[in-house]
């Protein structure tokens, strides 16, 4: 059992993320078993849950002539535009099936301003709205955060350098993470990321 003051954060282990889903990380589902073993050694396990409202900017479909993968400018901030995932209230933005969602503690949705992508548990990507999930965390006295989930190169990494400017020692469990890879290499430059961060790289 780890001790009361840390927490077990699991990002967006979402339907539409495993491989059959609308965005797609190779091998998310590998780290849903890792998340079900490790939650029961943690007093507090939040789920951060992507949550886009259906006229969401970050998907390719909302805008005239464009495909995934390209890059706008979206309200001053360069977005990638993303498949339509995770739409609120359907299918593809529950938990998966095989998580044991008994054992979280709370769950912070994000991504629900149809303006603004969020990437971050924390925060919006313009860092402009919290989720309030730092102040949750520090009102239960928690002051070491344990990251997994998908994916590593985006919500991922995000999470665990907001974690870190808000003063909690963070740890990546890197079995447990998979990432998009837009680019070959992106989850290793992410993780590098990370450590140059701060964050404990747990293996
Ligand atoms: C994510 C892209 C778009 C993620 C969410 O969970 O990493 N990536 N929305
Ligand atoms: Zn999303």
């Amino acid at each position: 059992m780890h001790a009361q003051n840390v927490a077990l954060i699991l990002v967006d282990l979402q339907v539409d993320f495993m491989p059959m889903g609308m965005l797609p990380v190779a091998e998310g589902d590998q780290v849903v078993p890792i998340a079900n073993a490790l939650m029961p050694a943690y007093h507090t396990v939040v789920a951060t849950q992507d949550w886009h409202p259906a006229n969401h900017g970050s998907f390719a479909a909302n805008h005239p002539w464009r495909k995934p993968g390209q890059v706008i400018d979206l309200h001053g901030l360069p977005q990638v535009l993303w498949p339509i995932h995770c739409v609120q209230e359907t299918w593809g933005a529950e938990f998966v099936a095989e998580l044991d969602t008994d054992r979280i503690t709370r769950v912070f949705q994000k991504g629900t301003d149809p303006e603004i992508d969020s990437y971050s548990g924390f925060f919006d990507n313009g860092h402009r709205k919290s989720t309030g999930m730092a102040e949750w965390l520090r009102a239960r006295g928690i002051e070491e955060v344990h990251v997994l989930g998908l994916a590593a190169d985006f919500c991922v990494k995000f999470t665990v350098l907001d974690a870190l400017k808000e003063g909690f020692r963070t740890t990546l469990i890197r079995e447990a993470t998979r990432g998009v890879e837009l680019e070959a290499g992106d989850v290793e430059r992410a993780v590098a990321e990370m450590r140059e961060a701060g964050a404990e790289i747990l293996v």
